[in-house]
């Protein structure tokens, strides 16, 4: 009789895993970081910037632990290599499998926006669609009238640099927002004013270049600061400009069709 119970018990273990592990295989895409089919930003976003008809709102997240916020600042990201071994637990109260642990975050991001302005050449934001990501566009969030570098292409070693796409020419859209809202774990950037737009060539090199703003652009967005009389009630800080870097052309790559950009920073 026991060992009929044990038997029975056994089975009905053996089938809760394979319907468990059925269930998280199900569950992984998409959380938190979503991939390229399911892009928060794109051009059609732009052109209602541009008529002031936006409601577009960026979160910056006042923690390097959440990451996944940044995947508004894209319009596509590179699905992680590491999602299928990330670990996630049912919230008790949606009953949705969540990633809870924030190292699993960062790998599922690890691709996101955040990691443009994370000051590690070694990590990258990628584009996640079909061919060469031309077209795709990342924001970054940098007071513009400080000196600015680059390093386009994946820093992490020449072997990596090489073997994917690195930037050519980008188009870069100068943007203010002219309202900044403190939330509890983030700041709320929006009302966006697109100031204009300029393209840069870049060198094919795997290390930092200028990035230089024609004076013509700082002179119109000084203007628009002026007149718009900004007031900002952030925690973390008041810069108003944003950066949104567009692929026009790439450097191919030798093995890959994936085009990344390191880094932009302070020079
Ligand atoms: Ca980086």
């Amino acid at each position: 009789m026991r060992k009929e119970f044990f038997l029975k018990m056994l089975v009905i273990v053996i089938l809760m895993a394979i319907y468990q592990n059925k269930i998280l295989s199900q569950e992984y895409d998409g959380i938190p970081c979503s991939f390229g089919k399911n892009p928060h930003f794109d051009s059609k976003i732009l052109s209602k910037i541009k008529e002031n008809k936006s409601s577009l709102e960026l979160k910056e997240p006042l923690s390097s632990s959440d990451p996944e916020h940044y995947q508004d600042w894209a319009s596509s990201l590179l699905k992680s290599e590491y999602t299928g071994k990330i670990n996630q637990l049912k919230s008790p109260s949606s009953g949705k499998f969540e990633i809870n642990d924030p190292s699993d975050v960062r790998k599922s991001c690890m691709y996101s926006a955040a990691s443009i302005v994370d000051k590690n050449k070694n990590t990258a934001w990628a584009e996640g669609v079909e061919g060469d990501g031309i077209g795709e566009m990342v924001f970054v969030h940098l007071d513009v009238n400080r000196n600015l570098k680059i390093w386009s292409g994946f820093g992490k070693s020449d072997h990596l640099f090489k073997a994917n796409n690195r930037p050519d020419l980008i188009g870069i859209h100068l943007l203010i927002a002219n309202k900044c809202s403190g939330a509890q774990d983030t700041e709320i950037y929006s009302n966006f004013t697109y100031v204009g737009s300029f393209d840069y060539k870049l060198d094919d090199l795997n290390n930092y270049q200028k990035l230089e703003i024609p004076e013509t652009l700082l002179k119109k967005y000084k203007s628009i600061i002026t007149k718009n009389n900004i007031f900002y009630d952030c925690y973390k800080n008041n810069i108003n400009s944003f950066l949104l870097i567009e692929i026009k052309s790439v450097y191919k790559g030798t093995k890959y069709s994936d085009t990344l950009i390191s880094e932009i920073a302070y020079d």
